[in-house]
């Protein structure tokens, strides 16, 4: 697939890397956009080399939510019946490679839970995060209600949804929205060390993790820590759990299959 509203490299034989690439409109999200994001995800996901995908944008905006000028001739039938917009903006939740957000610059409305999906969030010291919706007289629709206050609690996301304002990398850092901050011409290479880790990994064991994690968001903490103990069972299975503990009692470096 040619892709016209994002870029699409590999790093490394092993980190896959999407920009968002609409910089006139700083990255406004629309449908093809999110179709051509969604596809390259997916490729990267079968892909056996890729390990690890990052998510990006450019300096000045990851990306200032969805398409305003779009979605400002929608009536309710449209957004209704068109399921506005299920099919394409969930597909990065059927990702189960690790997605790392590289954000720097604006982070707004659909933008921020863009970010939010991802599996983590590495910002630069110039990113804003907000969820603006307020301003146009309605409401963040892309999760924005529920994954930030699971992210930074009620009382900020409260805050973030009803004023509209934006949090700086500090403090987005400071509420747990983000899990490093670093100078901007500094975000591309962090994002790629922290992607090469991850690749290194089983592939395996990195999937069953990202698993696990994401199930404490959805369920109690009864289901969440069965569901752990399954899958950390399970992993005994591996011939990667085999070769990384061995190579610990060993004292050498593990060479992971993925098998
Ligand atoms: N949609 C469309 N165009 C946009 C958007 C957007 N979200 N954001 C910026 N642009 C365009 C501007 O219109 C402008 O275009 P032009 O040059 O043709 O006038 C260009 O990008 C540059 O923008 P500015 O001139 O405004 O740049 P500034 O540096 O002055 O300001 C801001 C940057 C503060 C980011 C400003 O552009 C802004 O406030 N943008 C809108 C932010 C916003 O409200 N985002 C939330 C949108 S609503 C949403 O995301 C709901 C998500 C629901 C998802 C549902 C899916 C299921």
């Amino acid at each position: 697939m040619t892709y016209e509203m994002i870029e699409v490299r590999v790093e490394a034989e092993k980190v896959g890397i999407i920009t968002l690439n609409r910089p006139k409109q700083l990255n406004a999200l629309n449908d093809q956009l999110m179709d051509e994001l969604g596809a390259a995800l997916k490729a990267f996901d079968a892909d056996e080399k890729i390990g690890c995908i990052i998510l990006t944008g450019s300096e000045k905006a990851f990306a200032a939510g969805a398409d305003i000028t779009v979605m400002a001739k929608f009536t309710f039938a449209d957004a209704y019946k068109g399921d506005f917009i299920t099919r394409n903006w969930e597909t990065i939740r059927t990702i189960r490679k690790p997605v790392i957000a590289a954000v720097s610059g604006f982070a707004l409305g659909g933008g921020c839970e863009l970010a939010m999906m991802c599996d983590f969030i590495i910002a630069a010291d110039n990113a804003k995060f907000g969820q603006p919706e307020i301003k146009l007289g309605t409401i963040p629709g892309a999760g924005g209600t529920q994954r930030l206050p699971r992210a930074v609690g009620k009382s900020k996301a409260m805050d973030m949804a009803l004023t509209g304002r934006m949090m700086n990398a500090e403090e987005a850092e400071r509420a747990g929205l983000v899990s490093r901050v670093v100078a901007l011409d500094k975000l591309q290479e962090e994002a790629l060390g922290a992607a090469l880790v991850i690749s290194d990994y089983s592939q395996i064991t990195v999937m069953a993790a990202k698993e696990a994690v994401n199930r404490a968001f959805e369920g109690t903490l009864s289901d969440g820590l069965m569901f752990e103990r399954r899958l950390f069972h399970s992993l005994f299975a591996t011939a990667d759990q085999k070769e990384g503990m061995d190579a610990f009692v060993n004292k050498r470096k593990a060479v992971f299959t993925h098998q």
